[in-house]
Order: structure tokens, then C-alpha cells, then sequence
């Protein structure tokens, strides 16, 4: 009787942990970018994948991985996101059965819980699609606006006001950079550690423009090093936006699970799995 042929590859969870632990690995060794991680930007590049994706007509999202070509990779709200790109190259060549869509979000994942954050289960199944799908400009959030902005960028993808809050918390990590949206300076004083800090402090600080020639930003009017965004102050200006803001601020655990709750979600927007809700992973950190 002649062998059972081979067939294609299947990755399994060890092959996709495998993916998950080299991109560990060179966040620990890439300690000279930034803050001293490419784990803010990672998680950026994830959720600018994901935050295309319109309810309406099933388009944008994480499927697809379109950010690699022109127009989308030049949108402006993507400035800054080939770093993310450039560092996990050597990754997708080293296992280059993943996708980069399956592999942009398979690193926000890591990037949340290397930094100490909370679990994201994950299931791959994304393909990557040429540039006829690249999404038009303007489907994600404008930082200068205020709630109604927020409202209708994230109620087109298909939140609700305390998943956008939730959400929102992504900020205790990384920074605005001049050159790429123009704002400048971190929200946290621990911008390479997940905490729900970012709540805090939006409650906690007296915050007044900052004077500058700049984008029109905040700064906290005790050390003058934090910084928030029109949209940030969005949260607590408005009354159903406060409430959660409050909740976060006061419990981190509860922040934690409905932060992973809504980044799982905001994740998966748009793809066609095969794989069912009920067999998604949870990859091992590397300090489990
Ligand atoms: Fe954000 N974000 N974001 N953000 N963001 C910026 C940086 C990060 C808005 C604007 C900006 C989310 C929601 C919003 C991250 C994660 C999330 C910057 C600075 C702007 C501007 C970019 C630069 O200059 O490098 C606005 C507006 C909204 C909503 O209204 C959500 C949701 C998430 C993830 C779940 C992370 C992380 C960063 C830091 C990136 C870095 O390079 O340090």
C-alpha cells in the first residue's frame, strides 16, 4: 500500500504559540525602541487593522491585512505603523505558513499580555487579500473630536458605550509621536505596562491645554509630562462615558476582563472562521 500523501501544513495551538513566543522574545530583545518596547505600537498596528470594519457592509477588518499596500498604508491615521510592520517581518518569514493578517493580530495579543495585561483568546483563520480591498480613509477615530465622533466611528463597527470605554484604556500604553499624528508625550507614567492608570489619572489630574503650536492636546497641570486627547476627555465629559471611566478606575479587574472582552471582539470583526467561538486559545506568556 503506498504512504498516506502528506498534506499541507495544518498549523495547530503549538505552531501558533511557537508564532506567539518569537514575537515575545524580540519585544525582550528590542529593548531600545521607544519607552523600551514595540509592544504599544504592535497593539496599534492590530487595532488599526480592526477598526476599519463597517457593521453595514461587512467591509475592513482584521481580514486582510490591506495596511501593507497603498492607498491604506498612507492614510494618515496609519503614520508610524511600518515600525510594527518592519518588526515582525523577520517573524513571517521565519513562519511563513501564517498569514500577516492571522500574524498582525495574533501580536496585538502578545504585545497586551507581555505588558502585563489580561489574556486575549485568539483563533486564527484570517487571509491576507491584495490591495483591491484596502478600506477608504476616515474609518478610524479623529482625535480632535469629541463624544458624537467616538459614538459614530465605534457604533459602525458595533459597540456599545462601555466597550468603547473599555477600549479606550489601551492608552495607559505607548505615546503620541510629533512625526507621526502630530500630538506628543504618553498618558501614563507607565506606558510599557498594561494598568487601568489611564482612568485614573483622566479623574485623578487637573487637566488644561497645553501650550504649544501643536494639535490642540491637554496636559496634566501638576507635571506637565502626561497627555491627553480631545477624544480621551470626551470620556468623562460625557455622563454615560464617566460612569465606566469610574468603574475602570476603580476596579482593574473588572477593567481587565471587559477590556479583553471588547479587544477579542474589536480582533475578530469582519473575519470568517472556521474555527468556533467555543475553541479559541489562550497562548502562554512568556513569565507563565
Ligand atoms: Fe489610540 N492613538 N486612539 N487607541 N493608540 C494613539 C496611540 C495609540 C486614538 C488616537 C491615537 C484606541 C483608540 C483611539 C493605541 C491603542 C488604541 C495616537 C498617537 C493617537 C493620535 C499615535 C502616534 O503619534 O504615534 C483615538 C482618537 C482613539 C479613539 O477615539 C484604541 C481603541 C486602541 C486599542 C485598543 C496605542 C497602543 C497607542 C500607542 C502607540 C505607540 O506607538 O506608542
Amino acid at each position: 500500500q503506498a504512504a498516506k500523501a502528506k498534506g499541507p501544513f495544518t498549523p495547530k495551538y503549538e505552531d501558533y504559540q511557537k508564532v506567539y513566543d518569537a514575537v515575545a522574545k524580540e519585544l525582550a530583545e528590542k529593548d531600545e525602541y521607544d519607552d523600551g518596547s514595540y509592544g504599544p505600537v504592535l497593539l496599534r498596528l492590530a487595532w488599526h487593522a480592526s477598526g476599519t470594519y463597517d457593521k453595514e457592509t461587512n467591509t475592513g477588518g482584521s481580514n486582510g491585512a490591506t495596511m501593507r499596500f497603498a492607498p491604506e498604508g498612507d492614510h494618515g491615521a496609519n503614520a508610524g505603523l511600518k515600525a510594527a510592520r518592519d518588526f515582525l517581518e523577520p517573524i513571517k518569514q521565519q513562519f511563513p505558513w501564517i498569514s500577516y493578517s492571522d500574524l498582525w493580530i495574533l501580536s496585538g495579543v502578545c504585545a497586551i499580555q507581555e505588558m502585563q495585561g489580561p489574556k486575549i483568546p485568539y483563533r486564527p483563520g484570517r487571509a491576507d487579500r491584495d490591495l483591491s480591498f484596502c478600506t477608504p480613509d476616515g474609518r478610524l477615530p479623529d482625535a480632535s473630536k469629541d463624544q458624537s465622533h467616538i459614538r459614530a466611528i465605534f457604533g459602525r463597527m458595533g459597540f456599545n458605550d462601555q466597550e468603547m470605554v473599555a477600549l479606550s484604556g489601551a492608552h495607559a500604553l505607548g505615546r503620541c509621536h510629533t512625526d507621526r499624528s502630530g500630538y506628543d508625550g504618553p498618558w501614563t507614567f507607565s506606558p510599557t505596562t498594561m494598568t487601568n492608570d489611564y482612568y485614573k489619572l483622566l479623574l485623578e489630574e487637573k487637566w488644561a491645554w497645553k501650550k504649544w503650536n501643536g494639535p490642540k492636546q491637554f496636559e496634566d497641570v501638576k507635571t506637565k509630562s502626561l497627555m491627553m486627547l480631545p477624544t480621551d476627555l470626551a470620556l468623562i465629559k460625557d455622563k454615560s462615558f464617566r460612569t465606566h471611566v469610574e468603574r475602570y478606575a476603580n476596579d482593574n479587574e473588572v477593567f481587565f476582563k471587559e477590556f479583553s472582552d471588547a479587544v477579542l471582539r474589536l480582533f475578530e470583526l469582519g473575519v470568517p472562521f472556521a474555527q468556533a467561538e467555543d475553541q479559541r486559545w489562550t497562548f502562554k506568556s512568556s513569565f507563565d
